[in-house]
Parts: structure tokens; C-alpha cells; sequence
């Protein structure tokens, strides 16, 4: 087959000049990718055997976007602009022959093809929003052109990946193809475009979708609106919607200008640098250097859990979604039916609200069956033990769990921060237990942490990463330390938030610096929602710390109207003078000198400090890498993407910075600041952590 380079073959048959792409994994356009492009249908136009053109790939997907690594590097070949002029002005006509995906860039090209056909399996979509980005080869003012703007506003802001059956509904797709039989239809159809003489279609030149909201701002207004709650704090949805308003209103080229320098403001932002670093940081985390892709992994086709309260319950959600048995356990029969309950509960009011059918709901309720006795976990591949935090509680169940569980299951401990290899010591087989953090509410939350004990065998780990892929989750493995990553980093803001409001900083001072950093809720608003009562004993409550104060005072959170907030009946919360009055008095007691802090002091006390513990985390080996860390923060604590988590966040701030203040700070505030000495020979060596 002619070969144009080592990524592009085209040959011709029966006058179609089929363009095939094999560049792996994604196809993605990178500048050999451009070349074969620009070269193959430069060649193709010039053949006069060749009637029409139709581009194709190997491999898993059509072309998955621009080449995201080569971002920020000196262009090389041609430029996507050259290769997609090439394409539109074609005087043959183009074909994008789609399966997989086409995204991105390669969404854009196929924009440029004169026609559009795709399997049934086919997605298409324009997912740079979630890179922080916009479509930036044509795709904001092609897109509306062909499905409206409605239409792409809700594709250009939500980056969903449209399935193909949809897209030819809407326009964006010509032809369906069958499936496993692309490149015969596309050959196909590509003949019928030629036979029936149909026209070269630029989408550019295409009018009639946007015509009608041409001036139309409530359009925009109203969307704006739409998204606010969900886009809070980043920059791309909004630039992407300037653009769909450009092309709506503007001529093609001014629209084009638009989505340029909107798209060069976002690129060279710290914004996309962070969502792009998270969106290789997600890949990455599931590599293990020591752990070999070939290791045997252990089949989970059914799984015990123990408790059936919330952790437990959304736990054992996770494996009924996905169609694994879960048999799960409780002490009492009306514990028991009170977690089943509530997990029907859940599951109904996600068919409610349309996500799952009503047969769902049963199909699911199905495969998890209630006990009362742990004897019933004698069979499962995988037991997960989420009883609370209590040691001598989870070494009891391990001991039993050890005469019961059969030989191989792997016994996991839903421990937030209790030493996993002291569980594992309980039993005979410590090589099988590993610790499996879920995130409450587990059934909800993305991350996993996934705690590798000293003696958790390689086979362990890896199928507990293979089973965390199955149920959805992002896991990251971290190592046996109290509180592990996330807590752990999590404590060093909670003592800094709680120190600061005894200085003079007011509960809500704290949250809105921290909301409006970007993250869902600040600490104290936390504090509510979970409960100040959490772990407080009534009995021997004696006014030592604040938080026994407030529930002395009967401010117990939200469930009891107030806590360090008061709440309304909507549970919308406001700052309370009695609690200010509380903590000032609090503070006089104990004469603290009280002064005022300004939002940036707040900022520093309460995030450079995770910084530095981040730093220590990595110098114990308790964390892979560091963007570990930053998965665990933006997946599981409401770190904001767009900065990236604590390690990409301290590289922005300048990871000297950092150690100056901390240095600062252990000088006038006391010994928790003293610096790692891991970020100290970072600075000193200028090393890469990230
Ligand atoms: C863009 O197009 C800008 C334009 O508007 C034009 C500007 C001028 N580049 O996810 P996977 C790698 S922006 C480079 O595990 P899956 C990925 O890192 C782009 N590499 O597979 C991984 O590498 P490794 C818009 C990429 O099957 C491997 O491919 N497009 C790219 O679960 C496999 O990836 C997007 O945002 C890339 N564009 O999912 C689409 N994409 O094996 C981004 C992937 O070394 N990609 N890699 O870890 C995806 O959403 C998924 O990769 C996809 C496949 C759905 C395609």
C-alpha cells in the first residue's frame, strides 16, 4: 500500500482515495499526523484517477484531538489550519469515515470534510473545556453552524462525548455506517456523493442553523445561567460561549478571530496548564513502577462488606451498579434493614431523576443481599470491612475474617487512617489485605485510595486496581501512614483553620478565602454539614476546645439549625454574632492576642502548609509521585482543577516561595512550619517534581 509517511498509508479503489491514519494510541494530530494529512490529500487531489477522498484510521479511534504533549512547543510541519484549508477547498469531495471517537481537533477536521459518516459506536465531541481550552481549528464557529447554537453550547461547555446516532439527528453526522464496516460504506458513500453529483458542503459557509439567533442575548444570558452553579471559578466555559455568540453574530473569519485570541489567552493561562497537567496526572496515577503489567490478577466477581451504614452501603453500590453481587453484613437485623432501606432510597431517587430505569433499581437491589453473619463471607473474592474508626473493632473482624474468608479473597479495610499493617497482622495472610479508602458518599465520590500495606502482595494491589477501574473509580495507591494522603494533608489545614479563628480570622473569614480559591465549601461550613457532634461525648464535654463549646451551647451543625453558621429553613447559612462572641471570648480566656488577617494570611497559614506535608509525604515514599497527591486533592477534597492540587499549586506560587514562608513562619509561629527537608533540596537543586 503507497505509504505517504510512517503514520499515513493511501490507496485507491475504485476511484475513492482512501487516507488511512495509524498513528497509536488516539491518533492524535501530532506534526507526522498533519503531515500525512496534508501530503495524502494534496496527493490525492492531484491524482486524476481519485473522484473522492475518504480519511479513516486504525486503531481504536479517529483522530482523539490536537496532540495535547506537543502543546507549548516550537510548531513543526504543517499547521492544523493548513491541513483543514487543504481539506475544505478540496475540489473532490472529503469524507470523515469516524469510529471511536472524534475529538477535539479531530472533530475539527472532520469539520472541515465535506461529509460526515460513522458507526453506531461512533462519539463525537469538542471536550477541550475540560483542558482548560476551545476548540481552536475552527470547531466554535463550524459547530454552531451545523447543530445550532443551543446545541453547541451544551457540547462546547460540557465537553460530553455525543453518541453517533445523536449526531445524525442533529446534522453533524451524514451517514451511519454499519458497524465493522466503515471503510466499505464510507467507500460506498463516498461513490453516491460522487454518482449523484452532491455539492462540496463547507460548514463554514452554512447559515440557516444560526440565522434565527442572530441578536438573540437571552440565548446566551439564559445558558450563562444555566451553568454558573457548575462552572464556578473557570475561565474556558465562558470563553466558549463568547465564541458560539461570535459565530452567531459575526462573519465567518471575524468569528474565527475571536475563537484565536480567546483560545491563545486560555493556552498560555495558568487555568488550562493545571487541567491538562491533571489530565495526564489521571493517567498516570494508575502506573506503578514496581508493578508489571503481566502481574496475574485475581478475578472479583463477588464481594463482602461489613457494615451496612453509609460508607458500607455506598460501597456496596458501586459493585451492584456494575453488576457484581455484594453480600453485606450487619450486626442486627434492623441495622440491617435500615442500610438497605436507605440504599434503595438512593437508588430511587436516582431513577427519579431519570439516570437509571425503575428495573434498574430492582436489578440492583438484587444483587446485594443483606446478613447478620460474617460466617456468610466464606465465599466472596473480595471483602471490604467499613466499620468505624476503631482499631481493636477492625484487628477482631481481620482475626475472624482469617478463619472464615476462603484462600486468596482479598480482605480490604475502608479505614480512613488507622495502620493497615497492623490490621494485616492479625491475620495469617497479611499478603491479601490492603486498605481501600472510599470517599463518602462512596457511591458518589470518584476517588480511592488505595493503601499498600508492607506485605500486600503485587497480585493484590493490581487486581484492587483493576476492580477500581471497573466500579469507576480514580484510584491512587499510597503508602501506610496515619491518615495516608488525603487526611493527612487535609489535618495540616484543619489545625491552621482552627488556630486562625482563635487569632482573630472569623469561621466565614476562613471559608469564603477558601470558597473563593475554588473549592465547594470551606472547613467550618464542612464542620456543619458532617456534624460538630462527631467524636464529642456530651459526658465529659468540658468547654477545652471550641468545638465543645458550640455543642455545649447545642450548636451541633446543620441538623440542629447552627453551628459555627445559623441556618434557615432552606439550610442557606449566615454568620452568627453569638458564635463570634463565643470564639472571642474563647480566645480572651485563653489570652490569645487577637489581630487582623487579611484573606491572603488566610490563604498562606491554611494551604502552604498541605504543601509542605505534601513534600514529606513524598519523601517518605508515601505517595508515587507528586501528582498523586494532587489526584487525591482534586478528586477527593474539592481542590479546584483549574489549580491543579497542592503540588502543581506550590509550583505556581514558586516552590521558593513556599519555603520562605514556611521558614518564616516556624521562626514566629512555631515548629509544625519547619520545612520538609524534600521541598528544601528541591528548591536548592531546581528539581522537577512534577
Ligand atoms: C485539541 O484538540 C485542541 C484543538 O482544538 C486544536 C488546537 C489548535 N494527545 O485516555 P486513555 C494518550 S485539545 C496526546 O488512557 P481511553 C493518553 O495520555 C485535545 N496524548 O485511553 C494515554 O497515554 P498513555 C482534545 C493523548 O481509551 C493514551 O493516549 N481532545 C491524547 O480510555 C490513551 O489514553 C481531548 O481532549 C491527546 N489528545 O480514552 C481528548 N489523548 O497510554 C483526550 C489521549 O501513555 N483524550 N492521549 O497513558 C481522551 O479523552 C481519551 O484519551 C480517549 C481515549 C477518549 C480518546
Amino acid at each position: 500500500m503507497p505509504t505517504i509517511n510512517e503514520v499515513t498509508t493511501l490507496e485507491v479503489k475504485d476511484g475513492v482515495a482512501i487516507l488511512t491514519l495509524n498513528s497509536p494510541p488516539v491518533n492524535a494530530l501530532s506534526a507526522n499526523v498533519r503531515e500525512g494529512l496534508n501530503d495524502g490529500v494534496s496527493n490525492a487531489i492531484n491524482d486524476s484517477s481519485v473522484q473522492s477522498i475518504v480519511i479513516i484510521c486504525e486503531g481504536r479511534t479517529f483522530i482523539a484531538g490536537a496532540d495535547i504533549t506537543e502543546f507549548g512547543q516550537a510548531p513543526k510541519g504543517p499547521s492544523l489550519y493548513e491541513v483543514q484549508d487543504m481539506i475544505e477547498n478540496s475540489p473532490k469531495p472529503v469524507i470523515a469515515a469516524i469510529h471511536g471517537t472524534a475529538l477535539g481537533g479531530g472533530l475539527e477536521v472532520a469539520l472541515t470534510c465535506h461529509y460526515r459518516i460513522a458507526v453506531p459506536s461512533a462519539k463525537c465531541g469538542l471536550p477541550e473545556v475540560n483542558l482548560g481550552l476551545l476548540p481552536g481549528a475552527g470547531g466554535t464557529q463550524r459547530l454552531p453552524r451545523i447543530v445550532g447554537a443551543q446545541k453547541a453550547l451544551v457540547m462546547m461547555t460540557s465537553g460530553e462525548h455525543v453518541p453517533a446516532n445523536q449526531c445524525f439527528d442533529m446534522g453533524l453526522v451524514d451517514e451511519l455506517a454499519a458497524e465493522g464496516e466503515l471503510e466499505h460504506d464510507a467507500v460506498a458513500f463516498a461513490n453516491k456523493i460522487v454518482s449523484e453529483g452532491r455539492p462540496l458542503v463547507k460548514v463554514r459557509d452554512a447559515s440557516d442553523k444560526i440565522q434565527g439567533d442572530k441578536g438573540n442575548e437571552a440565548l446566551f444570558s439564559d445558558f450563562r445561567k444555566s451553568i454558573l452553579r457548575k462552572t464556578r471559578g473557570f475561565l474556558a466555559p465562558e470563553y466558549n460561549i463568547q465564541c458560539v455568540e461570535a459565530a452567531v453574530n459575526l462573519p465567518f473569519e471575524e468569528g474565527l478571530k475571536v475563537e484565536q485570541e480567546l483560545f491563545m489567552k486560555l493556552m498560555t493561562g495558568s487555568q488550562s496548564a493545571a487541567q491538562r497537567y491533571i489530565f495526564f496526572a489521571q493517567r498516570q496515577v494508575a502506573k506503578i513502577p514496581d508493578i508489571e503489567k503481566e502481574t496475574p490478577l485475581k478475578e472479583i466477581n463477588s464481594v463482602g462488606v461489613i457494615g451496612a451504614g453509609t460508607m458500607g452501603g455506598g460501597i456496596s453500590m458501586n459493585f451492584a451498579n456494575v453488576g457484581i453481587p455484594v453480600t453485606i453484613i450487619e450486626q442486627s437485623q434492623e441495622r440491617l434493614d435500615k442500610g438497605l432501606s436507605i440504599i434503595r432510597k438512593n437508588y430511587e431517587n436516582t431513577a427519579a431523576k431519570g439516570r437509571i430505569s425503575s428495573e434498574q433499581v430492582e436489578e440492583r437491589m438484587a444483587l446485594i443481599n443483606g446478613q447478620t453473619s460474617i460466617e456468610e463471607l466464606s465465599t466472596q473474592d473480595l471483602i471490604i470491612e467499613a466499620v468505624f474508626e476503631n482499631m481493636d473493632l477492625k484487628k477482631d473482624i481481620f482475626k475472624q475474617l482469617d478463619g472464615i474468608c476462603k484462600e486468596g479473597a482479598i480482605l480490604a479495610s475502608n479505614t480512613s487512617a488507622l495502620d493497615v499493617n497492623e490490621i494485616a497482622a492479625e491475620t495469617n495472610r497479611p499478603e491479601d489485605v490492603i486498605g481501600l479508602h472510599f470517599f463518602s458518599p462512596a457511591n458518589v465520590m470518584k476517588l480511592l485510595e488505595i493503601v499498600r500495606g508492607d506485605q500486600t502482595s503485587k497480585t493484590v494491589v493490581a487486581s484492587s486496581l483493576a476492580v477500581a477501574k471497573k466500579i469507576q473509580k480514580i484510584a491512587a495507591v499510597v503508602g501506610v501512614c496515619p491518615g495516608f494522603v488525603g487526611n493527612r494533608i487535609l489535618a495540616q489545614r484543619q489545625r491552621e483553620a482552627n488556630k486562625l479563628i482563635l487569632e482573630g480570622a472569623l469561621p466565614w473569614d476562613i471559608d469564603d478565602a477558601l470558597f473563593d480559591f475554588g473549592f465547594p465549601m470551606g472547613p467550618f461550613a464542612m464542620s456543619d454539614l458532617a456534624g460538630l457532634d462527631i467524636g464529642w461525648n456530651k459526658d465529659n464535654s468540658n468547654g477545652e476546645t471550641l468545638r465543645d463549646v458550640l455543642c455545649e451551647a447545642g450548636r451541633l451543625g446543620q441538623k440542629s439549625g447552627k453551628g459555627f453558621y445559623v441556618y434557615d429553613e432552606n439550610r442557606n447559612k449566615s454568620p452568627d454574632l453569638e458564635v463570634e462572641a463565643l470564639i472571642r471570648k474563647f480566645g480572651e480566656e485563653r489570652q490569645v492576642q487577637m489581630r487582623d488577617i487579611s484573606k491572603e494570611e488566610i490563604l498562606q497559614r491554611c494551604l502552604y502548609p498541605m504543601i509542605n506535608e505534601g513534600f514529606k509525604i513524598l519523601e517518605e515514599g508515601m505517595a508515587i509521585r507528586a501528582s498523586d497527591i494532587d489526584i487525591v486533592w482534586t478528586n477527593g477534597y474539592g481542590w479546584p482543577v483549574y489549580e491543579g492540587g497542592p503540588m502543581f499549586y506550590g509550583n505556581l506560587v514558586g516552590y521558593d516561595k513556599v519555603l520562605e514562608w514556611l521558614k518564616n513562619a516556624e521562626k514566629e509561629l512555631g515548629p509544625e512550619f519547619k520545612p520538609s527537608p524534600y521541598l528544601e533540596r528541591v528548591v536548592a537543586e531546581k528539581i522537577n517534581i512534577l
